[in-house]
């Protein structure tokens, strides 16, 4: 591979433990891959460049380990992440694999195992802030039904915002410098997931306490599922100064959940994507949730994560080059002219600007009738991504 495309700590690429250490399981077929441990794939990541690894409390911590398991695998972990220079930006925990989770996490009916929920996030929280995490994804996998018979949806959402209250105050009680990122998923492993787009999880978070320590982690993959188009998402949470986090993928609109290398499927999506977060100056982790394809064995798994961070900063030279390209700059400071008539009914309302903009007589006709040549401009954009510019 060429030299041009080496990562570096500031583009902050990170994955997680579950991410190339999946073992190719799905729900027809058996894992293919034999598990690597916690070490292996730190020492893994750092081998493809990674800045960062992030996890699931049981990711590394099994489930039923005892206090003295605990503490010597997060030892190890810790001079693991010495040893390659890796860091932990982010964490989460495991609401949705043990048979307790059947009905969700938060928004269970049955108040055990929401109490144990919050119970399980406080000890993972805790665990995520000892290796250094600084944001915390909420994903409610199991936060949904496959009937609405047996849950009302309102009455999860006020369990749902009771939770995340409650720890939000567990959060700054503890004096903990961590921020939270909640991450929207339509469907899979539920029928369907509460809170199913960045839109409805934008306006969830305004409804809660501590509203300023919670945005969101959009996922390319979930908004595709949903079949919308996922910058306008990130657009919206940036504007709202909510991207907190991103979850880097790719996904075929209409398909399982597939989660993709970073650009393998929606290459124009993913560079449309790349130019908006390079050009606002987003300056977050940038984690590939993404896995291998089942057909791979651990040379392809890192092939895979190469491949993300290698499409990312190809499509971060493309996007340098588009805005520097002379015909496309041009052609885009045509479809933008303003020739300043209009001005005096912009910007904030006063009665004077109403009364004038009702007495202003347009030609409609004349408006309407020059196109916008975003033909041109769309094969230009589709001409340097395939190199020929
Ligand atoms: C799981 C899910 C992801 C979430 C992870 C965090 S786990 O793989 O599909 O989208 O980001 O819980
Ligand atoms: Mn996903
Ligand atoms: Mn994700």
């Amino acid at each position: 591979m060429s030299d041009c495309y080496q990562p570096c700590p500031e583009n902050k690429f990170t994955f997680g433990l579950w991410t190339v250490g999946n073992v190719g399981r799905d729900p027809f077929g058996e894992p293919v891959r034999s598990p690597l441990s916690p070490i292996e794939i730190v020492h893994l990541l750092a081998d493809i460049g990674a800045y960062g690894v992030n996890f699931h409390d049981n990711d590394l911590v099994p489930i039923d380990a005892t206090s003295a398991e605990r503490n010597q695998i997060i030892g190890a972990f810790k001079a693991a992440l010495q040893e390659t220079g890796l860091t932990v930006p982010m964490a989460t925990t495991n609401l949705f694999t043990d048979p307790i989770f059947r009905d969700g996490a938060f928004t269970a009916n049955d108040p055990k195992v929401r109490a144990y929920a919050l119970q399980k996030t406080m000890n993972a929280i805790d665990l995520g802030v000892e290796l250094g995490a600084q944001i915390y994804v909420f994903w409610g996998g199991r936060e949904g039904v496959e009937t609405d018979a047996g849950k009302n949806p309102q009455e999860a959402l006020k369990w749902f915002r009771e939770a995340l209250n409650f720890l939000s105050s567990y959060v700054q009680d503890q004096g903990y410098n961590l921020k939270f990122a909640l991450e929207p998923k339509p469907n899979e492993p539920r029928g369907d997931i509460y809170l199913s787009t960045v839109g409805a999880m934008l306006a969830f978070i305004e409804t809660l306490d501590h509203k300023e320590m919670v945005g969101v982690n959009p996922e390319v993959a979930h908004e595709h599922m949903a079949g919308l188009n996922f910058l306008h998402a990130v657009a919206q949470a940036w504007d709202a100064g909510k991207l907190f986090h991103i979850d880097l993928n790719d996904q075929a609109f209409g398909r399982y959940d597939q989660d993709f290398r970073f650009g393998a499927h929606n290459l124009k999506s993913a560079f449309f994507l790349v130019k908006f977060l390079e050009d606002v100056g987003y300056d977050g982790n940038r984690h590939f949730d993404a896995h291998a394809y089942r057909s791979e064995d651990y040379e392809g798994v890192k092939d895979f994560a190469r491949g993300c961070i290698r499409t990312y900063l190809i499509l971060q030279e493309k996007a340098k080059q588009f805005n520097a390209d002379t015909e496309i700059q041009s052609l885009l400071a045509e479809i933008h002219a303003d020739d300043g008539a209009m001005a005096p009914y912009q910007g904030a309302y006063s009665t004077a600007k109403a009364t004038a903009l009702k007495q202003h007589v347009f030609d409609r006709r004349a408006i309407s009738q020059p196109g916008h040549a975003y033909e041109r401009l769309d094969q230009l954009a589709i001409e340097l991504l395939l190199g020929v510019r």
